[in-house]
């Protein structure tokens, strides 16, 4: 791995808030790709800060202040991988779950959307089922998304589909779902219209749900 690309992968992993920006900017003036500092140091890193709360080397505020420099580094490559493309796709409202606060992956998805040419309203973090359904109303959304990172906050998502078949809403407001412990066979049992495992494959996803090429 080129040396920047791993400062910054241990700049996030260290929660480096001075480092990291700056190595960010540095890798773009030296002409990479905003996608490889995502995908070869960014999203390690995360992974990373994950294996070690894991094996109890790291506690919330470690993962805390990782966070913020992943945020940070976000911030930077934001413009950079939202070249806006100005056909517009569809509207989906894009949150996390009620009880969880991981917003990181959320926004991820929410910004390559963006960039593919979807009209993203960003619903936040620990929302309620029925807040999803009532953003969703006001907006005249066509997809909502869903994250969630916590095993005992995925059950929400059920929650949330059954919400929306209450307002009558279920098939004609189509929900993808994604997130670390969730899976297709999760979004099946549960009946929301797709899974996707990262940024990438959700736009793919988003665009197949409402039909588009
Ligand atoms: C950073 C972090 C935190 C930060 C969050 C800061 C923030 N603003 O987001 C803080 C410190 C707040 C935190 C708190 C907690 N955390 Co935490 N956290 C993490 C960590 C290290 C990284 C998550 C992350 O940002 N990943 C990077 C992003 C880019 O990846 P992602 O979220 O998976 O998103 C990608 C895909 O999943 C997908 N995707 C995501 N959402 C969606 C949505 C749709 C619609 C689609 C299609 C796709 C999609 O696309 C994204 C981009 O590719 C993970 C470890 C891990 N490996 O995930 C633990 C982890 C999720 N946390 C964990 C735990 C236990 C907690 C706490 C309970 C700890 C505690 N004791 O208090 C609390 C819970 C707080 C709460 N109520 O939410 C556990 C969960 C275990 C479990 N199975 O339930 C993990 C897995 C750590 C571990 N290995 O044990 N955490």
């Amino acid at each position: 791995m080129e040396k920047f690309l791993q400062e910054i992968l241990d700049g996030v992993v260290n929660g480096d808030n001075h480092l990291v920006p700056e190595k960010v900017n540095e890798a773009l003036e030296k002409g990479t790709p905003p996608e490889t500092v995502l995908n070869e140091a960014l999203i390690p890193a995360m992974a990373e800060v994950g294996q070690r709360f894991e094996a109890g080397e790291y506690f919330v505020p470690e993962m805390l202040i990782s966070a913020r420099a992943m945020k940070s580094a976000l911030a930077i490559l934001k413009p950079k991988l939202v070249k806006i493309n100005f056909q517009s796709y569809g509207k989906i409202v894009v949150g996390t779950v009620k009880g969880d606060l991981h917003d990181i992956g959320k926004n991820l998805v929410s910004l390559m959307l963006e960039g593919a040419g979807f009209e993203v309203i960003d619903a936040g973090s620990d929302v309620a089922p029925e807040k999803f359904v009532e953003i969703a109303k006001a907006n005249n959304a066509d997809l909502i998304g869903l994250s969630a990172l916590l095993t005992t906050t995925m059950t929400n998502m059920k929650t949330t589909v059954s919400a929306l078949e209450q307002a009558g809403l279920k098939g004609k407001i189509k929900v993808m779902i994604g997130g670390a412990p969730v899976t297709e066979a999760y979004a099946a049992q549960i009946g929301a219209d797709g899974y996707a495992e990262d940024a990438s494959r959700a736009v793919a996803l988003a665009k197949r749900l409402i039909d588009r090429p």
